[in-house]
């Protein structure tokens, strides 16, 4: 019997995928261009379960049932390109290429309009979760034409993660826009855990808290309004020992941290779209500065200015709940945004996005899964118009109450000389936002001086410019 759809590309979550479709009792063949990896993944992975591996290209392509389906789970970049102009020949009008990994949303416009042009049907398609949520149920982000979503939604209803509130899974927009809230998804991924990770570095070093201290107040802010499942993991982590000498497994993992891209798209496109988003770019370049290890050993060594001698703007004993406070204000300034920039792409691009949708779909399955979506479900399905999520009444009051902390410790991290660049841009944004007025008066007073660049005036409308006294005379 024919394959009701194929996937190609048989790394880890390629693999995950297959056997979460076969699972779920769908009829799939693979494809991997290594073929021995196939093979490895059919023998090893694969018995009992339905699914065929095509050991060409034209083999695959004929276990496809008619119009085909079929699944890319291949690099990102290049290899794409690759694999459809390899794909394209052999496959007729009607048939539908979902490309499922991490590719950058213009990408994805650029090979849905070519491949528009020859009557193939074509998806970008965001899937997060990791291994494991490739293979027990994902969060899935279709981007593309409505009819193609109609052929797929029953498989991708299926195999994505499931709340209360349903699969996690809906048809986010046109073109590029599953791939586009993919990336903002990623972006939001690396704010919060450079939170999270300052957090931990404020109540270790401030805080003087040992590992299972660590653990404690993070489990405990699981069982609030901080649950997520990035908190939980957090929780977990400080409890792991290396096996080989004993020690945590913090002490002994090397603090250099990778970015791959998707965090760094985020900003730059958000930095294109002119719609801030500091607490994302902190972390990417907070991840940037942790890569430069052997420089920040040699600064340690060379800048000692010495720290203040009573630094502590929280008792003590109120650290971990202040802690707690002020990452949860911080989360929701990040995730403000977040969804700001969502909305700014909605309108740049025509994506046309529901954010009560995509809160929804983030709630299972991904790694930014937490309590938090609710609130921003609810803010924007009451106000749909809601400009900035820190304007919608709950969240006002939300923020109001734990404004103290945050800023206490904020305070309490550049005493003791922790730096925290995501909850201090965090902040920083906050308080932007909330005030009428911002020195970008001089700024534009500065500009029209040194270039006659002209500014705009609070008392009357027009475009003015004035004759600076250039010598200060
Ligand atoms: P491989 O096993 O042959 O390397 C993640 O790298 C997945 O993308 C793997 O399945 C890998 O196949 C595949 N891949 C990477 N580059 C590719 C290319 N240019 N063409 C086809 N598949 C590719």
């Amino acid at each position: 019997m024919a394959s009701e759809l194929g996937l190609i590309g048989l790394a880890v979550m390629g693999q995950n995928l297959v056997l979460n479709l076969a699972g779920r009792g769908f009829r799939v063949a693979v494809y991997n261009r290594t073929l021995e990896t196939g093979r490895r993944f059919l023998k090893e992975r694969t018995p009992g379960l339905p699914i065929v591996l095509g050991q060409t290209l034209e083999d695959f392509v004929r276990l496809l049932a008619k119009p085909r389906t079929v699944l890319l789970m291949v690099k990102a970049g290049a290899a794409v390109d690759e694999m459809i102009a390899r794909l394209t020949p052999l496959l007729s009008a009607g048939d539908l290429i979902l490309d499922c990994g991490n590719s950058y949303f213009s990408d994805t416009e650029r090979r849905a309009k070519e491949l528009a042009a020859r009557n193939l049907q074509f998806m970008g398609v965001g899937v997060s979760g990791g291994e494991e949520g490739a293979l027990l149920g994902p969060s899935i982000m279709p981007g593309g034409p409505a009819e193609a979503y109609a052929r797929v939604r029953r498989i991708f209803e299926a195999i994505a993660a499931r709340t209360e509130d349903g699969p996690c899974v809906t048809l986010v927009g046109p073109r590029g826009a599953g791939h586009y809230v993919k990336m903002v998804h990623n972006g939001l991924e690396y704010g919060d855990m450079q939170l999270i990770a300052e957090s931990y570095q404020i109540l270790e070093q401030a805080g003087g808290l040992p590992a299972p201290a660590l653990a404690q107040a993070f489990a405990e802010f699981n069982r609030g309004e901080l649950a997520s499942y990035l908190i939980e993991i957090t929780a977990r982590i400080f409890q792991e020992c290396d096996p080989d000498t004993g020690k945590p497994m913090l002490e002994v993992i090397l603090d250099r941290a990778g970015q791959k891209g998707t965090g760094r798209w985020t900003s730059e496109n958000a930095l294109e779209l002119g719609e801030p988003t500091p607490t994302i770019t902190a972390a990417v370049e907070a991840r940037n500065l942790s890569a430069k290890k052997e420089l920040r050993v040699q600064a340690e060594e060379v800048i000692k200015t010495s720290r203040l001698k009573s630094p502590w703007a929280i008792p003590p004993e109120n650290l971990v709940p202040a802690v707690g406070d002020a990452l949860f204000a911080a989360r929701l300034a990040l995730y403000a945004q977040g969804m700001a920039l969502l909305q700014a792409a909605s309108k740049e691009y025509g994506y046309d996005l529901r954010l009560p949708d995509l809160a929804r779909i983030w709630k299972g399955g991904c790694i930014i899964r937490s309590a938090l979506l609710d609130v921003i479900r609810a803010a924007f399905t009451e106000q749909p118009d809601l400009p900035n999520l820190l304007l919608h009444p709950n969240v006002v009051s939300a923020l109001a109450q734990r404004y103290a902390s945050w800023v206490s410790v904020c305070q309490t991290a550049i005493a003791f000389a922790i730096p925290c660049p995501a909850l201090l841009s965090a902040l920083a944004y906050f308080e932007g936002l909330r005030r009428g007025r911002l020195p970008a008066n001089l700024i534009q007073a500065q500009r029209d001086l040194f270039g006659a660049h002209t500014f705009e005036r609070v008392d009357r409308e027009g475009v003015f410019h004035h004759s600076w006294d250039k010598k200060g005379n």
